[in-house]
């Protein structure tokens, strides 16, 4: 006998017409060739240059290689049926000049290779959906302060108004930053991440400037590009209680408050959260925020990208043991959570993927539904959901990946019941297309729906890939 609950689980999931099929990379974690096309440094060559920052002593040098063999990776996406591509591009390529006080001039050379990207996406009837800033800042606006600097943003916007003069006309989408959480904390709080700084007021202070870059450049592209879209790409938490007690909550507000209102509230809303300014207050007096800032940060968007892979649970800590930190950045490293002296990110039981990240679908709805909530009918994407599990190519020559496909069937899933729910979904892309650099762990977690070998830049699709094509030609996942 068939249960409800059986019959639910073994009904195929049918998408909106039109729903967006894509998948995402960046440009440090894919490209290589870092030293060709008038690139100058970003801050990723420097730190992954540095010994004992990234396991391994892996460098993005040669990563994929992408940047030789975009044509085949093209190709590779329209076997499998995408209908966009999320990319990134490296700022370093388009104005490697890039100092202070100016931009400086426009290096032909790297627009053309993305210039040629987008073409060779649109032949292949891909749409391309393009990130400004995914990590990857030029060595020399680091040096001049980086994103603890206004004169960041203000470049960041000149940026902006290059690429999308140079691509504007045939991008629909621009998303000006990835993870702004990432570029803050872990770059100039934990440290984990380049510019490895461990600097809370530094931190904080980045925060507002990547907000004001947003700001200026969403700007910045309705101006050159009237016709493109803009949003941007958080990656939100979906922050748990590990109790209902009163000390419990006070820890999810806190993280809560560093991890997703920071920004959502700027963005959305024209405002800093009151209680993470009073949390604060012992680290900054947040004087870096200028009159008139709040108004550019929040300038109306098109659309919001997600990133979500992963649940956050918190407690209080009692300081009766060693603090734990379930996400694996927890080891000798600083903190990236400013204020938050007493709260813990206790160890997951269950399963988890190759990061030690645990595996909870149920927050990707949750997290859609709170943005739809919060601003009504904006546009919503997932810009990145995935998994990193350890793959290998059998004897046959397949990669057999079904953790990652149960991941991607729940998580989609997931998505199908925020848009059942009224969230207004319109694109998910699978993170990744390839395996590539993982940033501080290199080389050593692979999130790729295609396979990357190393010794020989061999690319196979692996069973998720196969599986997500079968998604995309039925617009649906299947029972
Ligand atoms: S590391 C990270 N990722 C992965 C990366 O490959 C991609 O470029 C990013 O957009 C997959 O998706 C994002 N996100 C950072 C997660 C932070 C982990 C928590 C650290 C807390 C101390």
């Amino acid at each position: 006998m068939t249960t409800t609950q059986d019959a639910t689980a073994a009904e195929t999931l049918q998408f909106p017409p039109g729903f967006l099929w894509g998948s995402a990379t960046a440009s440090y974690q894919i490209e290589g060739a870092v030293a060709e096309g008038g690139r100058t440094p970003s801050i990723w060559d420097t730190y992954s240059h540095t010994p004992g920052r990234v396991q391994g002593g892996d460098t993005g040098d040669v990563a994929d290689d992408h940047y030789h063999r975009f044509r085949d990776d093209v190709a590779l996406m329209a076997e499998l049926g995408l209908t966009s591509y999320r990319f990134s591009i490296s700022w370093s390529r388009i104005t490697p000049q890039v100092g202070p006080d100016g931009i400086g001039p426009v290096n032909a050379e790297g627009i053309a290779f993305y210039s040629d990207l987008v073409d060779a996406l649109l032949e292949a009837g891909i749409q391309p959906s393009v990130t400004l800033y995914h990590w990857d800042l030029p060595q020399a606006l680091e040096d001049a302060g980086g994103w603890t600097s206004r004169r960041t943003a203000e470049r960041f916007g000149e940026y902006a108004a290059v690429v999308a003069a140079a691509l504007g006309d045939r991008v629909p989408m621009f998303i000006t930053l990835n993870e702004p959480w990432c570029s803050a904390f872990l770059g100039y709080a934990s440290g984990v991440h380049a510019p490895g700084r461990t600097e809370d007021a530094a931190a904080l202070t980045a925060v507002h400037h990547l907000n004001l870059a947003h700001g200026l450049a969403a700007a910045a592209i309705r101006a050159a590009a009237p016709t493109a879209r803009v949003a941007i790409t958080l990656n939100l938490a979906w922050v748990l209680p590990e109790s209902d007690s009163p000390r419990d909550a006070d820890a999810a507000r806190r993280v809560d408050g560093l991890q997703n209102r920071l920004f959502l509230d700027p963005v959305l809303h024209g405002r800093y959260p009151q209680d993470v300014l009073d949390d604060t207050a012992g680290v900054t007096d947040w004087s870096f925020v200028l009159p008139g800032d709040l108004e550019v940060i929040a300038a109306p968007l098109d659309a919001f990208g997600l990133n979500y892979y992963s649940p956050t649970i918190v407690r209080y800590w009692t300081r009766e043991r060693p603090k734990e930190q379930a996400d694996g950045h927890g080891d000798g490293a600083a903190s990236p959570w400013i204020a938050c002296e007493d709260v813990e990110f206790p160890v997951q039981h269950g399963t988890k993927t190759d990061m030690g990240w645990s595996i909870d679908p149920r927050g990707l709805t949750e997290l859609l539904l709170r943005v739809a909530a919060e601003r009504p009918g904006l546009e919503l994407m997932v810009t990145e959901n995935g998994a990193a599990f350890p793959d290998e190519v059998g004897a046959d020559g397949r990669v057999v990946d079904t953790d990652r496909i149960d991941y991607l069937r729940t998580h989609l899933a997931a998505v199908h019941r925020a848009i059942g729910e009224g969230a207004p979904v319109t694109a998910y892309f699978v993170w990744s297309f390839l395996d590539n650099f993982e940033w501080a762990w290199g080389y050593a977690k692979r999130f790729g729906i295609v396979h990357v070998d190393y010794a020989t830049l061999a690319r196979t699709p692996k069973g998720s890939a196969l599986f997500y094509a079968d998604v995309i030609r039925g617009n649906a996942v299947p029972a």
